[in-house]
């Protein structure tokens, strides 16, 4: 008895599963927020350590701006928007951005 094997050929495509894109939060250097005070906002915003958050204050301090963590575009526009806020209650023009990644 002879039997042959049928392939049948794949009619069904695997889904895609793609990643949400990442949005960059970067904070922006100003000649007027205290350096303590940017720090403290990225130890409790960005649940950064003391020492990394100096480093990230001092690079916008010296570049003008610094990339900080990325995010999905929700959890980074309310990160952005909740520290910036914390500037403004203080009087301060503390800023802080996002940025598609590309
Ligand atoms: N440039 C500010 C100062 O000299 C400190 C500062 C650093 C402010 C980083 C904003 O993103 C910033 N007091």
């Amino acid at each position: 008895m002879s039997q042959k094997t049928l392939v049948k050929p794949r009619t069904k495509t695997r889904p895609q599963i793609e990643r949400p894109p990442l949005w960059k939060v970067i904070l922006l250097n100003d000649d007027y927020t205290p350096r303590e005070f940017v720090v403290q906002v990225l130890e409790a915003v960005f649940r950064m350590g003391e020492s990394r958050a100096y480093a990230v204050m001092m690079t916008a301090h010296q570049r003008g701006s610094c990339v900080i963590a990325v995010y999905t575009k929700d959890v980074a526009d309310t990160k952005a928007k909740e520290a910036t806020e914390l500037g403004k209650s203080k009087g301060y023009p503390l800023y802080f951005t996002t940025e598609k990644e590309e």
